[in-house]
């Protein structure tokens, strides 16, 4: 049996790891072979598994845990794309808080299935208004020292950098970033891209189906530091079902749009901030909103708006936030309160956990 190619995809929260798999994936399905993808994170209903649906390819879901710590699990749902769905290209994100993955995936695949897998480069996405934290002009972007860190490490995990969102930079900016870049990461190969405008796709796809990871020895096991950057960090997940009391049709955007507001001001007031809030409401019938916060002193960005009013609409909030879990539990409820009066909805909760990543008893 021919090896199958399996890449992870990595980088900090927000930075574009899932629009950057569906544009990868959407090319390679024309351009190269089949591919599947396999969406990881922390805890139940995934925006990005939804989104990532939505593209029309193929989809695995590793949720409740960073695929380094189910490595069978993870094998299995390689082999599944492969057996069951064709796929000779593979790729697994991680979730935006994490690191390790080379040693823990890569080196494990390596010494266990070298017979079964080709490790194309550990890719690491990198969103240019994260990067000015540890750039010369030391940005400050309103998150703590230790994320800084951890995107530190995670540009020294990677095989490839990718320094996307280049859409919204000039030439002189990019070539600024690049230069940084080859200063601060020497011999790591580099690509530009636009996950969102689809550009850089096809020499990223080149790149990734023609190279290897050098399986470089680097590991996270016993830092405290990594440690201590993940613990600023609570994750949220809720899935939801809104009726308009009265029946009519309304523009779900707008309530998207509210909620969101309302949840930056409550971080606003808190001091506190989100690095990645994301919102997949969908009507049912193929009409859905995407929508991104990442940060909250930043504008919120839509992939997707409902083309058409509704009356019902199921809704899947994650948020990854710097905001002890409590109060941040607290605010997104008193959120939804205040847009569930405001368009007189009615709310189903189905679904909704929130955790810190130091929370004793996980
Ligand atoms: N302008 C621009 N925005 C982008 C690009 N790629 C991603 N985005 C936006 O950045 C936000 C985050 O993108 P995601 O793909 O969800 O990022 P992620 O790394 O998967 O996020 P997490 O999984 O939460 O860590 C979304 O609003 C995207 O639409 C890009 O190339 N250009
Ligand atoms: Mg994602």
């Amino acid at each position: 049996m021919d090896k199958i190619r399996f890449m992870v995809v990595s980088g900090f929260l927000g930075a574009g790891k899932t629009t950057t798999m569906i544009a990868l994936g959407e090319h390679m399905n024309k351009a190269y072979g089949k591919v599947g993808i396999i969406a990881n994170d922390l805890g139940a209903q995934l925006v990005d598994t939804n989104l990532t649906q939505m593209s029309g390819c193929t989809v695995a879901e590793i949720a409740s845990g960073c695929i380094c710590y189910q490595m069978d699990n993870t094998v299995d749902q390689i082999r599944r794309l492969r057996d069951k769905h064709g796929a000779i290209f593979v790729m697994s994100d991680i979730p935006g808080c994490g690191v390790g993955a080379l040693d823990h995936v890569y080196h494990t695949l390596a010494d266990n299935n070298a017979d079964e897998f080709i490790l194309s480069p550990f890719t690491v996405i990198v969103d240019p208004e994260r990067l000015r934290m540890i750039m010369p002009e030391h940005a400050d972007i309103n998150l703590p020292e230790e994320l800084v860190y951890l995107l530190q490490l995670q540009l020294e995990e990677a095989d490839l950098i990718v320094l996307n969102k280049c859409d919204l930079l000039t030439d002189d900016e990019i070539a600024n970033y690049v230069r940084f870049l080859k200063a601060a990461c020497p011999g790591i190969p580099l690509l530009t891209i636009s996950a969102l405008e689809r550009t850089g796709i096809s020499e990223l796809c080149d790149f990734v189906t023609t190279h290897e990871s050098a399986l470089k020895n680097f590991s996270v096991r016993n830092n405290k530091e990594f440690e201590a950057a993940e613990a600023k960090l609570t994750w949220y997940n809720r899935r939801v079902f809104f009726k308009t009391n009265s029946g009519a049709k309304i523009d779900f955007n707008q309530v998207v749009d509210d909620l969101i507001e309302e949840i930056r001001l409550g971080l606003i007031e808190r001091k506190r901030n989100v690095p990645h809030l994301k919102l997949f409401t969908t009507s049912g019938n193929g009409d859905y909103n995407k929508a991104s916060l990442i940060g909250v002193d930043y504008d919120i960005e839509y992939a997707q708006q409902m083309l058409r009013d509704h009356k019902n609409a199921r809704m899947i909030i994650n948020a990854r936030a710097v905001c002890e879990s409590r109060p941040l539990a607290r605010l997104i409820d008193d959120a939804f309160d205040e847009i569930c009066d405001k368009y007189d909805l009615d709310c189903q909760v189905f679904f909704t956990e929130c955790f810190g990543m130091a929370d004793e008893g996980r």
